[in-house]
């Protein structure tokens, strides 16, 4: 198939075009670079120094029978997605171009109006384009379980049946995000229903959860094919961060009581996810929605288990309780479904001490990198710049 990467230089988005273009999947990776650009303004850095998109792409090809191409431009800019869209003709688009940080998106007005007018304006960009061009293609759209938020009913899959005052009717599922970040991938997915409903697109919304891990099969079999594997405190994910915090010989940082409970997925099942989605693809005018996640855990039990996978491998850790900067819920009820993805035959990879420890040696080889003045957080959630 054509499958088209936007977001091809991201830390899913680079093993995702790796995973296609090894399968013989025609493969072509676009990006704008807005994430280094973001960056180079924050003084952050992935923890293994990622070589230009161009070269990874150029070593990948000296390597593979399958070649990728290479793309660069921004979504914001409508001619630009338009031609690309005419000139690959693409079967399946994965959409993950967007600005992906919560905290990033909480630092103040700039930021925030950075994040819904990249990620909205670009989204609706493409679907346009879509239209035009290439209306049968399918698009999987990298959303988030952070859509939900923890409402005190059961999460179901992007839609739910309501009874109300003796009528009924199967309508979407309520969203209540937690940040500036998380209400924009809402409004993205408002934006693909209404396509798929009015031109007769086709999409699916993955709603993913945290995402661990640091490599893949197609990433170990090159020196300088890895992914940008972040711990700071504006991109960097609590598993992935923890690991780095425990190499330091640092106290893990749990955020307030830390009976905060996510869905969190391995980046080898994001992977099998999309997967899984470009073979199957919904009919004509649907919009699919998948909860993607294959475990649930309290932040609280993140940080035992890296904890303990580091005192295996000669590491003593400490757990500190910080102060939370976010305005989430600490205690609450947690039920999403996550079954569609399994239904389709994912096969998960469940968190298991033998992967952390697998991510704390990787990370050992790279201490010299980090760089300890980005780990604790510093952006509050009720303290926004003007
Ligand atoms: N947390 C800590 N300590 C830390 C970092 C985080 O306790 O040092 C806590 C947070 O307060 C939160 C949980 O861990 O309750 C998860 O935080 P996170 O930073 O790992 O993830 P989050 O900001 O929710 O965002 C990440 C990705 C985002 C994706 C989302 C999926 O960056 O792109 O959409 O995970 S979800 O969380 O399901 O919305």
């Amino acid at each position: 198939m054509k499958i088209l990467i936007l977001g091809g230089d991201g830390y899913l988005g680079w093993p995702t075009a790796m995973h296609f273009s090894e399968r013989g999947h025609r493969v072509c990776v676009a990006d704008n670079f807005s994430k280094r650009r973001l960056e180079l303004e924050l003084g952050t850095e992935p923890l293994i120094n990622v070589p230009s998109l161009h070269s990874r792409v150029d070593n990948w090809n000296e390597i593979s029978d399958s070649k990728i191409s290479l793309s660069i431009g921004d979504l914001l800019n409508p001619r630009y997605i338009y031609k690309l869209l005419l000139q690959f003709k693409p079967e399946a688009i994965i959409h993950y171009a967007e600005q992906p940080s919560a905290p990033y998106s909480m630092i103040g007005r700039e930021q925030a109006v950075f994040t819904q007018h990249n990620n909205v304006i670009g989204n609706l960009n493409l679907l346009f384009a879509m239209k035009s061009v290439v209306p049968n293609c399918h698009l999987i759209k990298l959303g988030t379980m952070g859509e939900y938020g923890t409402p005190n009913i059961d999460i179901e899959e992007g839609y739910i049946e309501i009874n109300h005052n003796g009528r009924n009717d199967f309508l979407p599922f309520p969203k209540k995000p937690g940040s500036f970040y998380h209400l924009s991938k809402v409004h993205d997915s408002h934006n693909i229903m209404f396509a798929c409903n009015i031109w007769g697109l086709k999409a699916t919304d993955l709603n993913q959860g945290v995402v661990y891990g640091i490599e893949t099969k197609e990433i170990n079999k090159s020196t300088n094919l890895h992914t940008s594997f972040h711990y700071d405190h504006i991109f960097g994910t609590v598993l992935n961060r923890f690991c780095v915090q425990a190499i330091l010989g640092r106290p893990l940082t749990v955020y307030g009581e830390g009976h905060q409970t996510r869905g969190y997925l391995n980046m080898l099942d994001t992977i099998q996810c999309v997967d899984i989605a470009v073979k199957n693809p919904p009919s004509e005018g649907e919009f699919r929605v998948f909860n993607q996640f294959t475990e649930k855990f309290t932040v609280n039990e993140i940080a035992e288990k890296v904890k303990s996978a580091s005192e295996k491998i000669g590491i003593k850790v400490g757990i500190e309780k910080l102060n939370n900067p976010r305005i989430e819920s600490e205690k609450h009820y947690y039920n999403p479904k996550n079954t569609n993805l399994l239904s389709l035959g994912l096969n998960p990879i469940l968190l298991n001490e033998e992967i952390i420890i697998n991510i704390l040696e990787k990370v050992k080889i790279y201490k010299e990198n980090i760089i300890e003045s980005t780990i604790l957080p510093n952006i509050k959630w009720n303290q926004n710049k003007g």
